[in-house]
């Protein structure tokens, strides 16, 4: 997978790449991570990559020209199929299955704003797509570019080991992930429910499922209504329905 990040800080996008899933990514040669600058695409003797805004009013806007070389460069060094995706709070919102979508091409261009935006042109003449990783306002598009190119990574085949990818499809069912714990078997007073102590494998998988369901129920009802439920999973949830807290040793978060 080849990933190119367009940005006027590329020392950031650098050391967000190095560390972690990614960097190892990166350092196997599964993932290539690299950076294009605007500004050496700029043609005036300042380096020019902003101008005010047409219309009026505050700031500075990121400027076509420079911007527009940069992802053609990009381009040339990218394979055949590469995506060009801008973040901004404007797109579509970014989620797991759009992950996996863009997973699917050889390359990605990702290109991050500064400043008050992006010349809306820049946008209309090079984007493919343009995402938002969530709803809020960040001052730069380094960190949700850098969202994105990790999310993507991990689903670069051979980027995750076998017991990682397995967990993931945990998450890829549309539920939220299952609590975990860790020794000791009790910490500041709380209990690792019983039956994760227990060694019968059938009840600690149908544990694990039941807690899953009974979370994004409680937490995130949208999610479980998009997805549904089988007719097993609503016995599931039943079975091991204690309440809102559901076994009562997993502290205030669901008590709500
Ligand atoms: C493009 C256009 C993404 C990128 C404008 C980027 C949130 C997200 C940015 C801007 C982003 C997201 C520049 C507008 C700073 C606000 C960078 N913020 N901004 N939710 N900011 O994915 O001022």
């Amino acid at each position: 997978m080849h990933i190119t990040v367009v940005t006027l800080f590329p020392e950031e996008v650098k050391v967000l790449g190095s560390f972690g899933v990614l960097g190892q990514a990166v350092r196997k040669g599964l993932v290539e991570l690299e950076t294009v600058d605007p500004r050496s695409f700029a043609t005036d003797i300042h380096r020019t990559v902003d101008d005010r805004p047409y219309g009026g009013g505050p700031g500075m806007v990121m400027k076509v020209e420079p911007l527009r070389s940069a992802i053609q460069a990009a381009r040339r060094e990218a394979p055949d199929g590469t995506r060009v995706v801008v973040t901004s709070a404007q797109g579509r919102l970014f989620d797991q299955s759009v992950a996996w979508k863009m997973a699917e091409a050889p390359g990605i261009i990702l290109v991050a704003g500064r400043y008050e935006g992006i010349d809306e042109r820049l946008i209309e003449l090079e984007a493919d797509d343009e995402v938002s990783i969530g709803d809020y306002v960040l001052s730069g598009g380094e960190l949700p570019a850098m969202v994105v190119a990790d999310a993507v990574a991990r689903l670069v085949p051979g980027v995750l080991g076998e017991a990682e990818s397995a967990r993931q499809d945990s998450f890829e069912n549309g539920l939220l992930d299952c609590p975990h714990y860790t020794r000791p078997e009790e910490a500041g007073g709380l209990r690792v429910p019983g039956v994760l102590l227990s060694g019968d494998h059938g009840a600690i998988a149908d544990w694990r499922r039941a807690e899953a369901l009974r979370r994004t129920a409680v937490r995130r009802p949208d999610l479980l209504r998009r997805r549904g439920m089988t007719n097993e999973e609503e016995a599931l949830l039943e079975e091991f329905e204690t309440g809102p807290g559901g076994s009562g040793q997993n502290g205030k978060r669901d008590s709500g």
